[in-house]
This record gives structure tokens, C-alpha cells and sequence, in this order.
């Protein structure tokens, strides 16, 4: 099979493992209709990206009309309180729809759009300024690549492919280019090491606990209300472990999402032990029967060695009171402080067992690179990224996804071409 169709198959899911969903419910047609609808929706899609590209027709200028009488300053707050509510019952878990193969491709690809924008206006400008395939042109792409925070190793062994490729096929044109690099982005991120990109959740029955840590501001707390949510759309029961004491306002910050979510927080007062808190968390935890226990930390500077102590504390308690355990030590990096996120990594790695990376703000960057140079230089999977601020925005990592939201406008005519 090529490369395209199997893009094709995974992006828009197998037709029949696909639960065909409309505006939440389920419909009963035959499943090949939903194959057709998937196509449809790229047709669909790529038209409608056509028109936008389109000049804007200026608006015609409204005509005015009647000023609503002002309300009064009280009721406008009211007003507003109301529809913060109603934005929250929205946002309340309704019962769980299985989003389809090709909804999740498109947060990938509106997620990346920044990274889509810089890197692939550039890439077209690349092409269209060689027109044929040479060492110039290999040159200019190496840098484009390294620009978008790609990672030398990752970028040498793009370009060695790359040239090989090219050389195999007997590439002249620089037409199409995008097509190989995609295969090729892919191929280098899936090849060597098996990656656990699945949580290691343990058997119905046990706890499974999975620790945050990061330093501050990079999106533990945001992305331990998402997961929570995620898992709970999952048929699990999630308990929250309020473990940040120290940054004031944490503490809230957690209860606001687990009231969101539908979660137990388990916390105790500012300034107290987290380990202590961790100690009572696994105990409600495990009274209550969850199945999962995530636990929120204070964002550590690396170099603050009491702050590692804490951790290490925090660490001992946990695996103490569940064999084990942590199950998880996810580490929460900010995908728009580039290469700095690295260093942090690299520093976290010394201290505790870090079994996963969740790459927060990837939707922030025009530098979206950064995923492939964590894989080559960590070696740590990148198991969640964060394609945005709302509740459903946090999305397990996928390297065609990733890759399709790099190039989706190219890609989009490739898998037109590929759909016999
Ligand atoms: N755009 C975007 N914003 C995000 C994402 N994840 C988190 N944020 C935002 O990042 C900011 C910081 O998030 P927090 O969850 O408070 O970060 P933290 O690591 O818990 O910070 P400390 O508790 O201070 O250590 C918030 O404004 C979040 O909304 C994401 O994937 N995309
Ligand atoms: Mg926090």
C-alpha cells in the first residue's frame, strides 16, 4: 500500500471501526456512507480553504442601526455571569461520543497552523523560487528546517534521506518535494525504538497514579484538567491530587477543573507538605474505588535544589502507599520555549524517572519542530500534545497527524490522488 493511502486510512480512520457520528448522535446508515462523508469532508475542506484564500471582498458598510438602550452596569456583570454558566454547562461532559478518525486530524491541523503558516508559506517559497532539485536547494530547506526548531540530528537525516530519495526517483522538480519530506518526517520519527504512547494504565481494580511535574507556567494544571477529562470520557474515575501548595491560587485553580470535569479534589491548605497531600490523595483514591489518581505539582526551577527534594519526597510517597507507583511521571513542556524546553528536560530527567512528555502549547508556536527534536535528542516519548486552551484540546501524539498538520494543504492533493 502506499504511503498516501495508508496516510489517508489512518487520517480519516478505517471506515469500518468508524462509529459514524452527526451532531452528536449516532446514525445507523450503512457504514460505507461514512467513507464517502470522509471524503467528502477533505473535498470539502480543501474547497473551503480555497475560498478563504480568496481575496477578502470588502463589507459593504451596515447600515445603522437603533442603539439598544444601555443596561444598567449590574445587570451587563449579570448578563455575563449567566453566560459564563451557560459556557460551563457546555463545556459539562455530556454522554461520551467517540470523536471520528478525521475530527482528531483536524485539531492536529488547526493546532499547527501557526508552525503551517511560517514554515510551509517558506517551503512554497522554496519551491518556487528553485523550481529544480539542488544542492542550493538542499541547502536552503536544511535551514528552513532548522529554523522550525526541528533539531540538527533530526534535519541531517531528513536531508540524507531526502537526497537519496531524490536521487532513487530521479527527482527533478522541485514540484512535490513537500509530499517526500512528509513520508520521509514520518518514517524517521516512527523508526528505532517501540514509543509508549499509551498511558500505563493498570487493570480494572487497581489505581493507576500519574504524576505532573514541570516548572512553572508550562501547563500541568490546564493539561491534568483535560486529561482528567479525557480519561473520564473513557469510563474511568479520576481523582485529583491538589499538589501544588505552594504557588498561591493553585489549589483553586485544580478545584475549578475538577468541578468542570466532574472530579474529587483531594487538597489541603496552602503552604502544607505536598507529600502529605499525596499521602491523603491515594487514601480518598483508593476508598472511593478511582481507577486513576492524577497528581498536580508546584512548578520547580530546576536549579532550586530544595524543590527537587520535594519532588523526590513527593516520588517516595507515592510508590510507598501503591507497588508501583507512579505509574506515569508526565513532564509538561511549553512547545513555545523551544530549545529551552530540551534543557529542561534534560534536567528533570536527572531527577526523577520521566516516563512521558506532554508537549503543551504546540497551537502557540510558529516553531511546531520542536516534537521531532525532543524524540531524536530525549528519547523520551512525546505522549499528549496541547493543540489549544479548551477542554478537548489535549490529543494523544501522532506522527502522521503531526506531519499532516505540518503540510496539510499539499498533502490534502496527494490523498485526493490516492484514493483508488
Ligand atoms: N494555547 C494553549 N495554552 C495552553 C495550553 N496548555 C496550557 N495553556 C495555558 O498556559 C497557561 C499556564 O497553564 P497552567 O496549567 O496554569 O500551568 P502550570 O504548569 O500549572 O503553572 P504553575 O502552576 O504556575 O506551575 C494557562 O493560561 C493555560 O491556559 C495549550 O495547549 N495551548
Ligand atoms: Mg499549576
Amino acid at each position: 500500500m502506499s504511503f498516501f493511502k495508508r496516510l489517508k486510512d489512518k487520517l480519516m480512520g478505517n471506515p469500518d471501526e468508524e462509529e459514524k457520528v452527526v451532531d452528536g448522535h449516532k446514525e445507523e446508515s450503512p457504514e460505507t456512507e461514512v467513507a464517502e462523508s470522509d471524503a467528502e469532508k477533505l473535498r470539502i475542506d480543501t474547497a473551503t480553504e480555497a475560498i478563504a484564500t480568496q481575496p477578502e471582498v470588502e463589507e459593504q458598510p451596515a447600515i445603522e442601526e437603533p442603539q439598544e438602550p444601555e443596561v444598567e452596569e449590574s445587570k451587563q456583570e449579570e448578563v455575563q455571569e449567566i453566560a459564563i454558566v451557560e459556557e460551563q454547562n457546555v463545556e459539562e461532559p455530556v454522554e461520551e461520543k467517540k470523536p471520528s478518525a478525521w475530527s482528531i486530524t483536524q485539531k492536529f491541523k488547526a493546532g499547527l497552523e501557526k508552525t503551517r503558516n511560517s514554515f510551509t508559506s517558506k517551503v512554497n517559497d522554496l519551491v518556487a523560487r528553485y523550481r529544480k532539485v539542488d544542492e542550493d536547494f538542499f541547502e536552503e530547506l536544511e535551514d528552513l528546517l532548522l529554523q522550525a526548531d526541528v533539531g540538527f540530528e533530526t534535519v541531517m537525516e531528513l536531508m540524507d534521506k531526502l537526497r537519496f530519495e531524490v536521487q532513487r526517483q530521479n527527482i527533478k522538480d522541485t514540484q512535490g518535494i513537500q509530499a517526500i519530506i512528509s513520508e520521509k518526517l514520518v518514517e524517521i520519527y516512527e523508526q528505532g525504538e517501540e514509543d509508549l504512547i499509551d498511558l500505563n494504565i493498570q487493570p480494572q481494580g487497581e489505581l493507576t497514579v500519574i504524576l505532573f511535574v514541570g516548572v512553572n507556567g508550562v501547563g500541568k494544571t490546564t493539561t491534568i484538567g483535560k486529561l482528567a477529562h479525557r480519561l473520564k470520557s473513557e469510563g474511568k474515575t479520576v481523582v485529583l491530587a491538589a499538589g501544588d501548595t505552594f504557588r498561591a491560587g493553585a489549589i483553586d485553580q485544580l478545584q475549578v477543573w475538577g468541578d468542570r470535569v466532574g472530579c474529587e479534589v483531594i487538597k489541603q491548605s496552602e503552604g502544607s507538605d505536598p507529600a502529605a497531600v499525596m499521602y491523603d490523595a491515594i487514601r480518598a483514591a483508593k476508598n472511593r474505588g478511582a481507577d486513576v489518581l492524577i497528581c498536580d505539582t508546584a512548578g520547580r526551577l530546576q536549579n532550586k535544589v530544595n524543590l527537587m527534594n520535594e519532588l523526590e519526597k513527593v516520588h517516595r510517597v507515592i510508590s510507598r502507599e501503591v507497588p508501583n507507583a507512579p505509574h506515569e511521571v508526565l513532564l509538561a513542556l511549553d512547545a513555545t520555549t523551544g530549545q529551552n524546553a530540551l534543557v529542561q528536560a534534560q534536567t528533570f530527567k536527572e531527577v526523577t524517572n520521566v516516563t512521558g512528555i506532554v508537549l503543551t502549547k504546540l497551537d502557540g508556536t510558529a516553531k511546531g519542530g520542536i516534537v521531532l527534536a525532543i524524540r531524536n535528542k530525549l528519547h523520551i516519548p512525546v505522549k499528549f500534545v496541547g493543540l489549544g486552551e479548551k477542554m478537548d484540546d489535549l490529543q494523544p501524539f501522532d506522527a502522521e497527524r503531526y506531519v499532516y498538520g505540518l503540510f496539510a494543504d499539499g498533502l490534502d492533493k496527494e490523498l485526493q490522488n490516492s484514493e483508488e
